[in-house]
């Protein structure tokens, strides 16, 4: 089979809601990923921040197995001997009193939407259907209705409406706003909903101190923190939480992605008692979420990461990775920018070749990342990546700018 059979077929019979790159893998390993004809890449974006601890990662998967031989679904009608192994590993792992289980990340931010808007009625004592929850401009959330609701960006939002109300969006990295925001609907409004960084606005890093003066700001107003780390959370910006590099602990904390290291769809949403018990049952919940694999996987996965000490790895390769890419004279490359391994350039189009190009010379010399807005790729390799890996990596993507760069066909 040729690689435009895979796409063509994908194409006829798959909805158009992507535009992947032209590569079509088949196996994965550690950093690497292979294609149909045996072609190694290094995986550069991973699973957009999911496979943190390396793709099909020897630990995970036994779990994985293991467990899928034994029980794979209950739904939550009857107890399961995995789940409260999970609910406690998880909770003390990230210090919170309680865990919501879910599958997506879409589904998390619902659920931390409703917990929210649920303590702001019987906590704060917000009139009913009055409560407000601040967004930011840029933000991504995931894809449903409500979370797409809360989007400025009209691919997100443009022919889906009418919209769920309740959301005030200002300025990302604008603390002054925040609390505008706050002095006039502070009374109504039950939480702030924030990405430490922002990942689909083109890895995003705020100003140092911005996530501290806005949960302060949340205190002084009795507003809840909510933080999205599904894309930042788990070792990805060098730090365990990307908050933790302010020292500030959300009141609600939404986890996804790497949570079951890419294995399977897990997702969590932490939070103390007084929060988290304002739902009662038959209140809230999903089929799978909480089912024994993902638990059993999800438990493997964090437990891989502290001990392959990949948070620490993060930040140290992330430093390395920033001064290779700052070191490279291009004209193509405005800006690098990043925390961790969570990086971008921002590309200037040179000989009529954009971001786009740069990741198809890049795949071609055997490095995977995707585009995001046109002008930024994404770098975002797994955790687990050693220095000379990264350094064959980056000579690798040096090669295939230099390539375009030189390039004279317009
Ligand atoms: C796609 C970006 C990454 C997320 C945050 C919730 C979700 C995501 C902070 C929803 C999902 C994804 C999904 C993805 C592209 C992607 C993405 F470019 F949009 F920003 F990661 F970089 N909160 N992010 O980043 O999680 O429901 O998908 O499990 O293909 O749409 P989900």
């Amino acid at each position: 089979m040729t690689e435009n059979f895979y796409i063509e077929r994908e194409e006829k019979y798959g909805a158009h809601n992507y535009h992947p790159l032209p590569v079509v893998l088949e196996k994965g390993k550690g950093i690497f990923l292979w294609d149909v004809d045996g072609k190694r890449y290094y995986d550069f974006l991973s699973a957009y921040s999911a496979v943190n601890q390396g793709h099909c990662h020897p630990r995970i998967i036994e779990t994985l197995n293991r467990q899928a031989d034994k029980l794979t679904l209950t739904s939550r009608a009857f107890y399961n001997n995995v789940l409260g192994e999970y609910e406690e590993y998880v909770c003390k792992y990230f210090g919170y009193d309680k865990v919501l289980p879910m599958n997506t990340g879409a589904e998390a931010d619902e659920t931390a939407l409703k917990l929210a808007r649920r303590w702001g009625y019987v906590h704060k004592g917000i009139a009913e259907n009055q409560a407000l929850i601040i967004v930011c401009d840029g933000n991504f959330h995931g894809r449903t209705i409500t979370v797409i609701s809360m989007s400025t960006d009209p691919d997100s939002y443009k022919n889906y409406g009418p919209f769920t109300p309740g959301f005030i969006k200002i300025e990302y990295n604008n603390v002054d706003e925040l609390r505008k925001t706050l002095e006039k609907y502070g009374k109504n409004t039950a939480a702030f909903l924030v990405e430490p960084i922002q990942g689909e606005a083109g890895v995003y890093v705020p100003d140092d101190g911005y996530l501290k003066k806005c949960y302060d700001l949340c205190r002084q107003h009795n507003v809840l923190f909510i933080a999205d780390e599904v894309q930042t959370g788990i070792g990805r910006t060098g730090k365990m939480l990307a908050c933790d590099h302010e020292n500030v602990r959300p009141d609600i904390l939404i986890l996804g992605k790497a949570i079951s290291g890419g294995v399977f769809p897990v997702s969590a949403v932490l939070a103390d008692n007084e929060i988290m018990l304002t739902i009662k049952p038959g209140e809230h919940g999903s089929t799978f979420g909480g089912n024994p694999v993902g638990c059993k996987v999800a438990i493997e996965a964090l437990q891989v990461i502290k001990d392959e000490n990949l948070v620490e790895n993060a930040e140290k390769m992330g430093k390395i990775f920033r001064e290779q890419m700052c070191d490279f004279k291009s004209k193509m490359i405005k800006l690098i920018r990043g925390k961790g391994l969570l990086n971008a350039a921002v590309i200037k189009p040179v000989n009529g070749k954009t971001a786009w190009d740069v990741c198809l010379a890049m795949r071609d010399e055997g490095v995977l990342a995707k585009p995001t807005h046109e002008h930024i790729i994404r770098f975002a390799p797994p955790l687990i990546i050693n220095e000379s890996e990264l350094t064959d990596a980056t000579n690798r993507i040096k090669t295939a700018i230099t390539k375009i760069e030189n390039s004279d066909n317009v």
